[in-house]
């Protein structure tokens, strides 16, 4: 083990030149940096992108920018530790809040990165995936997963917008990132297919037994049931349990993408929580509730709306103000992780 390795300054400049005229490189000169003792080095920072800061400007995007010169209407969550152009949230997940306005549509399109939305705020909105058409009401979840057609629509009077989550660095690091455009899709459902073949868990199509599992047969997780569900578990568990639930594949019980995991918990009135340092990246967003989160050492007063960066290995800790209580989202490339065998959780 040695600190000592040789640098570039050391080797002649000939030597140098022929191995850079070759597309060439000596390896000790940047061996630590790719591969650094016992931690990994991350670039990505803890940051927090408030909503209040925010939607001011993605409403002037709105005046600015018609749907017809923006193909989707994003501010882009960039993590400044990484830089802004680079448009990561995280190293494996773009992270952007999206406005569409009464009367327009995002026209459809498929892509090989998968993505989801998280609505959070306006009525009226909807998203067709693949001929499902799903509501969107504050809360929901709603996967348009790798090469999925969806577009979207807004009926409504308000303003709606959304965040939207994609495993974008990562298929674009594989250079592999592409769209096709298409046809208005035939909507092939009256009420969506997430609320009736997959109402209830525990519960999957009698015809689905002994079949080849769909890949992603849950498009749409209303938010009201999935708060629902996190009340339910806060009174059936013991005061210090986490009440943090996954959003999976039904029919398989295994994450609902390949890439990226989602969850959502509730942190009970002035309730302190301390998770494991998870190799996986994060982002969490605020629902509902206010409180704070000490990432790395740097304290973040967050609310509804907030959307805040967890980096690697953080060290973390989440706080909910007292008097009532918080609901967070996460997004994390967990599931990644786990496929690729790097996953870990170490307690400090
Ligand atoms: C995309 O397809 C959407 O369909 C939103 O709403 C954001 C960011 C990068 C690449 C594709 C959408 C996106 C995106």
């Amino acid at each position: 083990m040695t600190n000592q390795l040789g640098t570039l300054e050391e080797l002649p400049k000939d030597y140098l030149r022929a191995l850079n005229d070759l597309s060439v490189a000596p390896l000790w000169p940047f061996l630590r940096a790719a591969l650094p003792f016992d931690f990994p080095s991350r670039a990505t920072v803890p940051f927090i992108w408030r909503y209040k800061d925010i939607r001011g400007h993605l409403m002037r995007a709105g005046e600015l920018t018609p749907m017809e010169k923006a193909e989707r209407r994003v501010l882009v969550l960039s993590n400044p530790g990484i830089g802004l152009e680079k448009l990561m949230a995280t190293p494996t997940i773009y992270a952007g809040l999206q406005l569409i306005l009464p009367g327009e549509t995002a026209e459809p399109h498929r892509h090989t990165p998968s993505a989801i939305r998280f609505v959070i705020e306006g009525d009226g909105g909807f998203t067709i995936v693949n001929g499902e058409k799903c509501p969107m009401e504050k809360g929901d979840l709603i996967l348009t997963p790798s090469g999925t057609w969806h577009e979207h629509w807004h009926a409504g009077k308000n303003p709606v917008v959304w965040l939207d989550a994609l495993d974008l660095p990562v298929i674009g690091s594989l250079e592999v990132s592409y769209v096709v455009e298409g046809k208005r899709q035939a909507i092939n459902n009256a009420a969506d297919r997430s609320q009736t073949a997959y109402r209830r868990s525990g519960l999957v199509p009698y015809a689905s037994l002994g079949k080849h599992r769909a890949d992603y047969p849950l498009i749409r997780f209303p938010w009201r049931e999935v708060r629902e569900s996190l009340v339910s578990l806060a009174a059936g568990s013991g005061p210090k349990d986490p009440v943090h639930l996954a959003y999976v594949n039904p029919e398989t019980g295994g994450e609902c993408l390949p890439i990226l995991g989602f969850s959502a918990q509730m942190l009970r009135a002035g309730e302190e929580v301390a998770p494991p340092r998870r190799s996986s990246s994060a982002i969490m967003h605020v629902i509902e509730g206010a409180g704070q989160s000490e990432i790395d050492g740097k304290t973040i007063e967050w609310t509804e709306g907030d959307t805040i960066s967890v980096p690697t290995y953080a060290r973390i800790r989440h706080r909910a103000a007292s008097g009532k209580p918080a609901f967070v989202f996460h997004v994390d490339d967990a599931p990644l992780h786990r496929k690729i065998g790097i996953y870990e959780e170490l307690v400090d």
